[in-house]
């Protein structure tokens, strides 16, 4: 595989004033590869003002900046295609809360030297969460096993949202396509990987409840996650792109 010299790291933003400076400091010092793109949805905390001062401030970093909340999956999406019009070898999927630790990017990246697509995983070597209350682990172990199940993919974590994609992978999804977010775009894209032969390998990482902001998860996005499983594996079946 190419080696990869140029990486964007790309962070999904709503609310994150508390967050965002720090986790992009974080993310450019954790490796000198990587640039990082804040897709911000008009948040009315201010995160896009900090997000411009930094930019302003460092050639490494980009905002775009959306005009509403319009969703977890259209600002990767929209990150993608960013990627994809400049010379990036590959994208890091990264929250902006810190839940997911900038220091592991290093060990995503040389797993990615060998992979398509790397999975920052907290269930690949037991359960490595902190913080969480036990109902929101249940929950999010049990839409792990689910779409396991409903998905035929054989990978522990599938609604990770720490993730390393080559370029070669972006290029296979049908971008204007993709229309879940939250947990369904995050199972969705190691669908369409996983379908197009690609190779995914797990890392462990250890995810770390955000201590600053709050979550925005919602029921709707875990229902929208447990039907539209088993519309991609049907899609899959018939031969139509989900
Ligand atoms: N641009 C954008 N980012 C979002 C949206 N919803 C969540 N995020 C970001 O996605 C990441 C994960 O969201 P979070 O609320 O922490 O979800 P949780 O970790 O599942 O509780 C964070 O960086 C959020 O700021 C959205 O609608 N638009
Ligand atoms: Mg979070």
């Amino acid at each position: 595989m190419n080696p990869l010299r140029k990486v964007l790291a790309i962070i999904p933003t709503y609310n994150e004033r508390e967050n965002v400076r720090t986790v992009i400091e974080r993310v450019l010092a954790a490796d000198e590869r990587v640039s990082v793109l804040v897709v911000d949805d008009a948040s009315p905390d201010g995160t896009g003002a900090i997000v411009e001062e930094v930019r302003r401030a460092n050639a490494r970093v980009s905002l775009i900046e959306r005009g509403g909340k319009l969703g977890l999956g259209t600002a990767y999406v929209t990150g993608f295609k960013y990627a994809l019009a400049r010379e990036f070898d590959a994208v890091i999927e990264i929250d902006a809360d810190l839940s997911h630790n900038p220091d592991d990017i290093p060990r995503l990246l040389r797993a990615a030297e060998n992979a398509h697509f790397v999975i920052g995983s907290r269930y690949c070597s037991g359960v490595n969460v902190i913080n969480w209350p036990l109902s929101r682990l249940l929950l999010s172990y049990a839409a792990s096993v689910y779409s396991r199940f409903a998905t035929g993919m054989p990978y522990r974590d599938l609604t990770a949202g720490y993730a390393v994609i080559r370029r070669e992978v972006l290029d296979t999804l049908d971008l204007d396509r993709i229309r879940s977010n939250g947990y369904s775009f995050q199972i969705e894209i190691k669908f369409n990987a996983h379908r197009n032969g690609f190779s995914i390998v797990e890392v462990p990482i250890v995810f770390t409840e955000r201590s600053q902001g709050s979550s925005k998860m919602n029921r709707r996005i875990v229902f929208e996650a447990m039907w539209r499983v088993w519309k991609m594996r049907l899609s899959a079946l018939l031969g139509f792109s989900s």
